[in-house]
């Protein structure tokens, strides 16, 4: 019922760039790093590489504050080594995908910096104004996303500013169609140098509610006025017409917010907006956030998936995605127990390659990188983190209290620097490392785990070639296995072309098998299959 096209098939490794690999010794991963370990992400089976912000910026959020989107960051290197890059990633049969921030941008982007200089200049209307209430006070109750009231005052204006996040991360005002025309502009600048297409940051929040009307007290007060606002789909197909239809284009929308149902909404096929968006609501099990330490519950990820699967038909297709730069390390929700961590993270490969969607990677995610013991608050580099440890401060939460809550949630989790080898700095970076790195680099690395064919960095090798080999497993009928088996998870996918069974024990202990199945084991994540199945098992098995 499908068609058939590359980006559906293909695996996704998302680069945060800082952290990925330092050329220069900087403590900063950069573009020639990239580079350098591109034979890496071709031999993993990458098909596209996704890189996280890498424009110009005052990195207040990492680079989702872009003050200029047609420059390369000075400390990821020269739009020169971005054309060797690019070149390099095409050479090996990949595509690149840049991760494009519309929503807002820096403070110091020269638009805003217009605006602030000449109040009657076109780019004051690039963003969103308004005057205070009577009492001083701004214009709505909104939060911003950092903890922090969801907008400036500019003195010299005498008028306030809306940022959804940071304070330096001006919002843009889509309803002007001026601004719209510039951003145009930009991607298909880019998509003519040839990148493949765009990740775009919290893609959902574009357009606001006419108004700007007061929000419910929440946890992100004024959330419900610009999740999902009304011009969202308007924006959308303008993008498609105007810029990915133009090329033979792949694009992701992140949001945040909605829901699945909602999320689809945007990738239908027949509306003409985006091939697919995000959905992270499996990320925490009910009642949990990502501060909390816990122990995931698998038999929720199971009805997740089985409720997400079969959503996916001929109109719509989905992303399969359990690490990002903005949550801390899944394998570590799952387990922190030694010897239950290897078969967890084969768990999650075997899992997610043998699933319909197109598959994400998060650096390290191959490797079975894990929570970061931070040691204190100092240590944090994400706006986020210090946003929210400031708060808990000031309503009267002693150091250590704030920094136990933060800890585990910081997105500092995920962007610890990937461990390449047991050297000094896991081989990130012959330098100071601009943010800590797990102290476990010594016996969880790359270069290891390529000698020990029984590692985890090769189960991710082996699943993701059992993918590629067995389209099947892209495309074929999903079909669940005694559904209401807890602690189990069993499925077929079946096509024409054959049919394949996954079984998978969700639990910690040891299972007895539902149900036998006559078929040739492809990948066992314990090697090979036995009467019961062993904690965290997962197999992949050929039926005909
Ligand atoms: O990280 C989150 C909560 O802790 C999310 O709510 C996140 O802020 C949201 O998914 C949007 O994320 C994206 O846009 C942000 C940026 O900070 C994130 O890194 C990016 O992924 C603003 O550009
Ligand atoms: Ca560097």
């Amino acid at each position: 019922p499908y068609e058939r096209k590359w980006w559906k098939e293909a695996v996704a490794y998302q680069i945060y760039p800082m952290s990925f690999c330092d050329s220069n010794g900087d403590g900063i991963g950069d573009l020639n790093g990239i580079y350098s370990k591109l034979d890496y992400l071709k031999a993993l089976g990458v098909d596209i590489v996704w890189l996280s912000p890498i424009y110009d910026s005052p990195n207040d959020d990492n680079g989702y504050d872009i003050r200029d989107y047609r420059k390369i960051h000075a400390d990821y290197g020269t739009m020169e080594d971005f054309d060797r890059l690019l070149e390099g990633v095409h050479a090996r049969g990949m595509k690149l995908i840049m991760d494009m921030v519309l929503n807002h941008t820096s403070d110091e982007h020269p638009w805003f910096q217009a605006a602030l200089k000449d109040p009657t200049s076109k780019y004051k209307d690039y963003y969103i104004w308004r005057k205070g209430k009577a009492d001083g006070t701004p214009p709505n109750n909104w939060q911003s996303f950092f903890s922090e009231p969801a907008w400036n005052y500019y003195p010299e204006l005498d008028e306030w500013a809306l940022h959804l996040f940071s304070r330096k991360q001006m919002d843009l005002n889509w309803e002007n169609p001026e601004l719209r025309e510039e951003v145009y502009d930009m991607l298909n600048w880019w998509m003519d140098k040839g990148v493949d297409g765009f990740r775009l940051d919290v893609i959902n929040l574009i357009s606001k509610f006419e108004g700007l009307p007061d929000g419910e007290e929440g946890f992100i007060t004024g959330i419900e006025n610009y999740v999902y606002g009304p011009h969202l789909h308007e924006y959308l197909q303008e993008l498609n017409r105007r810029v990915f239809s133009l090329h033979d284009s792949y694009t992701v929308g992140e949001g945040c917010g909605l829901g699945a149902a909602t999320q689809v909404s945007m990738t239908l096929a027949s509306r003409k907006e985006l091939n697919t968006t995000f959905c992270f609501s499996h990320f925490d099990t009910p009642g949990h956030s990502k501060y909390s330490t816990y122990r995931y519950d698998l038999n929720y990820l199971k009805d997740y998936i089985m409720k997400t699967q079969g959503t996916q038909d001929a109109d719509n297709w989905l992303t399969l995605v359990f690490e990002n730069h903005d949550q801390p390390r899944f394998l570590s929700k799952i387990t922190r127990e030694p010897g239950e961590i290897e078969p967890a993270a084969k768990l999650v490969a075997l899992l997610e390659m043998t699933l319909c969607g197109t598959t994400f990677i998060y650096e390290g995610q191959e490797l079975g990188m894990r929570f970061v013991e931070f040691k204190h608050a100092s240590e944090f580099r994400d706006v986020e983190a210090i946003n929210m440890y400031k708060k808990l401060l000031s309503e009267g939460k002693t150091e250590e209290e704030a920094f136990r809550f933060v800890a585990p949630g910081t997105r500092d989790q995920t962007r610890a620097p990937m461990q390449w080898t047991s050297d000094a700095n896991g081989g990130f970076t012959t330098g100071t490392p601009w943010l800590r790195l797990n102290d476990n680099f010594d016996t969880v690395n790359a270069a290891d785990e390529e000698k020990d064919p029984d590692s985890i960095l090769n189960f991710y090798r082996a699943a993701i070639s059992q993918r590629k080999q067995n389209k099947t497993l892209v495309y074929g009928d999903f079909v669940p296995v005694c559904p209401e088996q807890k602690d189990f998870f069993g499925y077929t996918r079946e096509d024409a072309d054959g049919k394949y069974y996954v079984e998978i024990n969700l639990s910690a202990h040891e299972l007895e098998r539902p149900v036998e199945m006559n078929g040739t084991l492809l990948l066992g994540s314990y090697g090979t299959a036995e009467k019961a199945l062993r904690p965290f098992e997962a197999n992949l098995y050929r039926l005909r």
